[in-house]
């Protein structure tokens, strides 16, 4: 996924579009940039800000949209007009998901805008907003009004969907006391919450805008994706450093869990011929978190390893929640076997058993025709049932579990192991 983050330089990195390139990259993302001013700044001062020239914006967004598949962008600090009017120009045609973060003051007092640049951020970029995410003060300062109740709130967001924007999230109220609320107007209205973390910051308003983009550039909703930002943001600030003598910076620590599955993912699809063992329901990977509570502590891929005459491939994304039947698998196996978190299911073949018995893995199985008939109504509920029946009375932690199938249900492996490392290991040991 290609996402766009058009907006000024931050040599602290803290904001801007440095910061946005990293929150892609931990997103698994590529970062594309274009710099419309260049700020000096550091985690405590606030220096100057020098904008670009028309040629040079114009030529980094024709440099982009000449070469690159974009499939969001996230627009930041632009300054002034002449560069409000470019943007809008090279943007206006385009049907990508685009945020509109309006940054009006850094958190060290920098004016990121100019004033006489507001009535033409109000005509050309509120427009073209698929989302404006402005905080208490950008919303109230934008619409002129002052946020002082629910009423005001949506007053405001109705205001900014008059000038254009379809949608509108406001960050950081605090309407209740130690809880940080945010307001999303779509054409429903949600408040979304969270715990107050008191600490002062340089960042998260940037990491909310890109985390954003990343999300409605997967498909997602408004809704999903304002969770999802918020989410990001306040792990962002939770992960906090202090890498100057000011403000902490904010940065999410990249997932370990997101990493190893993906490569895992990629070492599965180069085995040769692997396209022998791809179900005709194709197959998922999985990876839990330590202590899952549920299939939302489980990263999946939201589609599937698919194949495709001998070609595999992995379609959709990797996702907590991504997956039903090998997450519930795994959430089975890890109850009586904590340390055992990753799973992968594959075609039943006789070769593939007597491999895994010759290098002395631990298989077992169960008959589904045995199910009770009152269990099998529950969808995903014969998975657990079978691996329940298996775990009953196994001391060890089974290496692969097969059933043969029922009627109109296919059969059935999936290979376990602490991680997906070991997983890939198991598998390149029988194929
Ligand atoms: O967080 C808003 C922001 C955006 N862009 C740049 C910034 C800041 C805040 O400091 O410096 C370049």
């Amino acid at each position: 996924m290609n996402l766009l983050s058009i907006g000024g330089s931050d040599p602290s990195s803290g904001a801007g579009i440095q910061s946005d390139v990293k929150t892609f990259a931990t997103l698994n993302a590529y970062g594309l940039t274009t710099i419309t001013a260049i700020t000096s700044q550091n985690t405590s001062k606030f220096g100057i800000i020098q904008p670009v020239s028309k040629k040079i914006l114009k030529t980094q967004l024709e440099a982009i949209f000449s070469d690159f598949k974009i499939d969001g962008i996230k627009i930041g600090m632009v300054y002034n007009a002449e560069n409000i009017k470019i943007i809008y120009d090279k943007l206006k045609k385009l049907s990508v998901p685009i945020i509109v973060d309006p940054v009006i003051i850094s958190s060290t007092g920098g004016k990121l805008i100019q004033k006489s640049a507001i009535k033409d951020f109000k005509k050309y970029l509120i427009p073209i907003a698929t989302v404006i995410t402005p905080n208490r003060f950008e919303a109230e300062f934008i619409s002129e009004n002052k946020i002082h109740s629910k009423k005001s709130l949506q007053k405001i967001a109705k205001k900014f969907q008059e000038m254009g924007a379809k949608s509108i999230v406001i960050t950081g109220l605090e309407l209740k006391k130690n809880i940080m609320t945010d307001f999303v107007m779509t054409e429903n209205q949600y408040f979304i919450e969270n715990k107050k973390i008191n600490i002062p910051n340089h960042g998260s308003g940037c990491n909310y805008s890109a985390s954003m983009i990343f999300s409605l550039a997967q498909g997602k909703s408004i809704l999903e994706s304002a969770k999802f930002a918020k989410s990001f943001t306040f792990d962002s600030i939770i992960d906090a450093q202090k890498i100057g003598g000011g403000l902490y910076v904010t940065h999410k620590k990249s997932d370990e869990i997101y990493s190893e599955l993906t490569n895992a993912i990629n070492n599965f699809i180069e085995i040769k011929n692997i396209f022998h063992r791809i179900p005709e329901c194709q197959t998922n990977f999985v990876y839990s978190k330590e202590s899952p509570k549920s299939i939302m502590d489980v990263l999946g891929i939201s589609g599937r390893i698919v194949k495709t005459g001998k070609k595999v491939t992995k379609v959709g994304n990797l996702e907590y929640g991504g997956s039903k039947h090998v997450a519930t698998a795994i959430l089975t196996m890890n109850k009586k076997f904590p340390h055992i978190r990753s799973a992968i299911n594959l075609k039943l073949q006789k070769e593939t058993i007597d491999k895994l018995e010759k290098n002395r893995f631990i298989v077992k199985n169960y008959d589904r025709v045995k199910e009770p008939a009152r269990n099998k109504i529950k969808e995903g509920s014969s998975i657990k049932w079978g691996i329940t029946q298996v775990l009953r009375d196994s001391k060890e932690p089974p290496d692969a579990i097969f059933h043969k199938g029922d009627f109109g249900k296919e059969s059935m492996i999936i290979i376990f192991g602490t991680t997906p490392n070991s997983v890939i290991e198991k598998i390149s040991k029988i194929f």
